[in-house]
């Protein structure tokens, strides 16, 4: 495979190996449906340092888990690896100035990478009284998303909050919190999950790098690829679910089997995200591998729609 020998070597001083890397890349690759042919492709998007996508990252109402979940990740290579594709050029949590200094960061951005920065939004707008629910510096994040985002080259809205409103926008919702699509009228590439999972934000970002166009998406703006399939449609428990084995308590010998838990609450049938296969923490597990249902974070309203948790519907 020829990757840019200086690339190897720079990441073998970051105590990235060769095998780690292509692995990462290997998985990202089957992560966007793109067959293995396209490995190698990938593995030099990374390796060459002119393609890094400029981004701007937009906090509104949340609980910033969304940053966590792609920043602090099990081996914390897989984050050094998503800085060498993404180049975040304003983010509220990661950067260093405050105040001021902020949003004159924030407005030098916008106007150096106009038309050309991927908005990431993470979090959901106020909509009620103006706006007045939520604020930064003096201004709504109403009059934030409406200054920013027409500017991008792309809008992701990252996290079920900025894609459907999330906990903020659960009855009785008296700020009039809704996702950044519906509050701005507009069709944001929504990456949901609450946390949302990393591979889907660098994959979809990795898709137009790689291909010059967005992914395709499924009827609510999500990538097909990584909200193709329910849940229960790539479930390890599956054959128990078809079997009639069910968990129906916690810490029971049908627990330690790993039995199906649609009878504690699994939304994994009506729940569409790739959680079976790209797993979190770099692979390590997922809300049912380790023995919790589904509660359906992916999809809108879940916390009206969904609940209550831990009951069979
Ligand atoms: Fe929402 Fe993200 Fe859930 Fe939290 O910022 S999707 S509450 S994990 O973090 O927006
Ligand atoms: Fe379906 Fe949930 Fe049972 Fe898995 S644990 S088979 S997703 S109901
Ligand atoms: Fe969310 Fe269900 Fe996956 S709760 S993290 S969609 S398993």
């Amino acid at each position: 495979m020829d990757i840019h020998q200086t690339y190897l070597e720079k990441m073998d001083q970051r105590g990235i190996s060769r095998r780690d890397f292509i692995r990462y890349c290997t998985f990202l690759t089957a992560t966007m449906g793109l067959s293995v042919s396209y490995v190698p492709r990938v593995a030099e998007l990374f390796a060459a340092p002119g393609q890094r996508q400029p981004i701007i990252w937009l906090h509104f109402a949340e609980c910033t888990g969304c940053s966590e979940s792609v920043l602090r990740t099990m081996y914390p290579w897989i984050a050094d690896l998503i800085l060498d594709v993404l180049s975040i050029e304003y983010h509220e949590t990661i950067m260093a100035a405050a105040g001021q200094q902020a949003e004159d960061a924030l407005h030098a951005a916008v106007k150096k990478y106009d038309g050309k920065f991927i908005c990431v939004v993470e979090g959901a707008i106020a909509t009620k009284y103006g706006g007045a629910y939520g604020k930064i510096g003096g201004r709504t994040f109403l009059e934030i998303a409406q200054e920013v985002t027409p500017r991008a080259l792309a809008i992701i809205a990252l996290g079920t909050c900025a894609t459907f409103g999330g906990i903020q926008k659960a009855a009785p919702n008296p700020g009039g919190y809704k996702g950044i699509g519906e509050a701005l009228k507009i069709q944001p590439i929504n990456i949901s999950g609450c946390p949302p999972n990393p591979v889907n934000l660098v994959g979809t970002i990795v898709n137009y790098l790689l291909l010059g166009k967005l992914p395709a998406l499924d009827q609510l703006g999500r990538p097909l690829f990584a909200y193709g399939k329910t849940i229960h449609d790539q479930c390890p428990r599956r054959s128990h679910f078809e079997n009639d084995e069910y968990v129906e308590e916690f810490g029971s010998l049908e627990a330690e089997l790993g039995y199906c838990l649609y009878k504690l609450g699994c939304r994994g049938p009506e729940t569409y995200n790739n959680c079976p296969t790209a797993k979190f923490h770099g692979g390590t597990s997922w809300p049912i591998q380790a023995g919790h249902p589904c509660l359906g974070c992916s999809e809108p309203d879940f916390w009206d729609e969904m609940t209550p948790f831990y009951k069979e519907m």
